[in-house]
């Protein structure tokens, strides 16, 4: 791989003649010899949505605007310096939330309950907790309301608080502007003792930090779809995942951690070329590995937007398409949106690029295909039509299978709690591997909107006893929801309630 190794290092050129030989040397590489020696199913980590829309699957695209790899490169040296910790058993565990009243959903298959693993994990805490977060609001009064479903939430609070007087550390990273304006939660952490910082994304990428994962003791990590909400914990159906006794991923994800912390110092601006100790080389092109418990596991992390990703981080979007992309037996997912646009930039803009890899998952691989998408009385109804769209290349006679049915959650007499009863998971499963993300499927949360995404593959060693893996346990909960009566399909949605549906 030594041209690669050219392509890392020639910020320390600075002479321009050298830079565009090494340039052309590297296309030429990338676009005669690579294909040749490695699978065909690399471009992942795409820099330009034009490569995207017009050219999805086919060129190998790894240079970033400066010229720079984009850093899914790697050398083998640097593989083996970060081989899975030897200390480390990195158990993953699914953790979800389930909004209050659905009597109809089975009790399982279920993945554990979130509150119970976030008290867990504070209980455990012995040195530091590190939280990143798009807003804070874990009590009731943040918005006026009194009902007993916020409890959790406040009692989530205070051990925070207590995690403070045990002299844990709490490190917070939240968004700036925040939607939740009323809440006091931060400012009282940080009366006794939590260090905060609010990341003006909005100033620095036209976006949000939506993030949402902890790092505990830099060893155990939470990541998933919940806010530090109380109605994260009761009202929203939300899912995450755990990863207990786990350095290297832990540390890995700090990484990511640190991008926003130094992003909220006074007057930080996004370094054009983030410093060396934010890269990492646990990626696509190598996840870390470990077995534990009979099962294989390999797991990485993504992030977005790309000024967040340092060299050798995986793009949110990449991880995602390639996902897609390796899907054989079947693709399932639930996300909260479903917008093949652009959501928050005005004018609109098309922006087809996970719906064009759906498609062709669909079409040329005859992947069966379902989307669990959500609605609740905040959804925007300009969604149903592209969701219609998808659905009709079903095709029994060519084998292409697209379906979508929506998620309900029924407000029941939980009306008084705004912006909730909806469905919040973003993740996505096929046989080979398990996506849990952060992201809504529209083009902002890849472009300006900070997230994160872990993704796991996990196979049975032991093939005489094979235990349940992450995709066999999130598949179970998918088709729990999927077959669940509060899943409607498509042509159902006319008359529901709980939905805006008037397209
Ligand atoms: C803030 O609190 C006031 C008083 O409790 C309430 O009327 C208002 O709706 C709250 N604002 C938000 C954004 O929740
Ligand atoms: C909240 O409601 C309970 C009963 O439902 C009541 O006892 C309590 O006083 C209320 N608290 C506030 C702050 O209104
Ligand atoms: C916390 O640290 C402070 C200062 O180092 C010390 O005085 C105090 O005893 C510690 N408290 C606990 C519970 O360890
Ligand atoms: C993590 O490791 C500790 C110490 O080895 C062990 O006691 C604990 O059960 C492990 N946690 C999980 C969830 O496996
Ligand atoms: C990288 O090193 C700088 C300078 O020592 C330090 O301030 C920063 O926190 C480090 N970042 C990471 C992700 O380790
Ligand atoms: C449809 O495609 C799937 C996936 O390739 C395949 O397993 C299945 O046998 C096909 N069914 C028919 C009727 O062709
Ligand atoms: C709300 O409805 C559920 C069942 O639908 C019921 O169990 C619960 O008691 C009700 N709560 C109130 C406050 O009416
Ligand atoms: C998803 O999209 C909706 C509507 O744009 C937005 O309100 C929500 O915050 C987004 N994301 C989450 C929380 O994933
Ligand atoms: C999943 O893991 C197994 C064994 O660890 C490996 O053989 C397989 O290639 C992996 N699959 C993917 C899609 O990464
Ligand atoms: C608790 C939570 O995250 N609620 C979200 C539910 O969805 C609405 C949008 O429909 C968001 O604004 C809320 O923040």
């Amino acid at each position: 791989m030594k041209a690669d190794k050219t392509m890392q290092k020639p910020s320390k050129f600075q002479i321009i003649g050298v830079l565009s030989v090494t340039w052309l040397l590297a296309v030429v590489f990338m676009y005669f010899l690579r294909p040749a020696i490695l699978p065909p199913v690399l471009n992942l980590e795409v820099e330009k949505e034009e490569d995207l829309l017009y050219r999805p699957w086919g060129n190998e695209k790894t240079f970033t605007e400066e010229g720079q790899s984009n850093g899914g490169e790697l050398e083998e040296k640097e593989v083996e310096e970060e081989a899975w910790s030897s200390v480390d058993a990195c158990k993953f565990v699914l953790v979800e939330s389930i909004p209050e009243d659905l009597p109809y959903l089975p009790a399982r298959p279920a993945a554990q309950p979130l509150i119970q693993s976030w008290m867990e994990l504070l209980d455990s805490a012995q040195d530091s907790v590190h939280v990143a977060s798009f807003y804070w609001s874990l009590t009731g009064s943040d918005i006026g309301v009194n009902d007993s479903s916020s409890q959790p939430g406040e009692e989530l609070l205070e051990k925070l608080e207590t995690l403070l007087a045990r002299n844990v550390s709490l490190t917070i990273a939240t968004s700036d502007p925040t939607l939740a304006l009323n809440s006091t939660d931060l400012e009282v952490l940080m009366g006794k003792g939590a260090q905060v910082r609010k990341i003006p994304m909005k100033h620095l990428t036209q976006g949000v930090l939506h993030s949402k994962f902890w790092i505990v003791d830099m060893k155990h990590v939470y990541l998933g779809s919940a806010n530090m909400d109380w109605r994260s914990l009761t009202q929203v159906k939300e899912l995450g995942i755990v990863i207990y006794n786990c350095s290297s991923l832990a540390h890995d994800l700090e990484k990511t951690f640190q991008t926003y912390w130094i992003l909220g110092a006074p007057g930080a601006t996004i370094p054009k070329h983030w410093p060396q100790n934010y890269s990492t080389n646990i990626n696509w092109h190598q996840p870390l590995q470990g077995t534990l418990d009979g099962m294989v596991t390999t797991a990485y992390f993504s992030a977005s937007p790309p000024v967040l990703c340092p060299k050798g981080r995986t793009r949110d979007l990449g991880a995602l398409l390639s996902l897609i992309r390796d899907a054989k037996d079947f693709l399932y997912a639930s996300v909260m949106e479903y917008f093949p646009t652009s959501r928050f930039q005005h004018p609109f803009k098309y922006w087809p690029v996970i719906d064009n890899a759906l498609r062709e998952a669909a079409f040329n691989r005859h992947v069966p295909i379902r989307l669990l998408i959500s609605c609740g009385k905040n959804s925007d109804p300009s969604m149903f039509p592209y969701l219609r769209s998808l659905q009709a290349l079903t095709n029994p006679q060519a084998n292409v299978t697209i379906d979508v049915k929506i998620f309900i959650i029924p407000v029941g007499n939980h009306s008084n709690i705004p912006f909730s009863r909806v469905n919040h998971s973003k993740y996505a499963v096929t046989e080979k591997k398990a996506y849990v993300g952060t992201s809504n499927w529209s083009e902002d949360y890849f472009t300006n909107t900070a997230g994160v995404g872990v993704i796991v593959n996990q196979s049975s060693s032991d093939p005489q006893h094979p235990a349940p893996t992450i995709q066999d346990n999130l598949r179970g909960i998918f088709e729990r929801d999927w077959q669940s009566p509060y899943a409607i399909s498509l042509e159902k949605l006319p008359g529901q309630q709980d939905c805006v549906w008037h397209a």
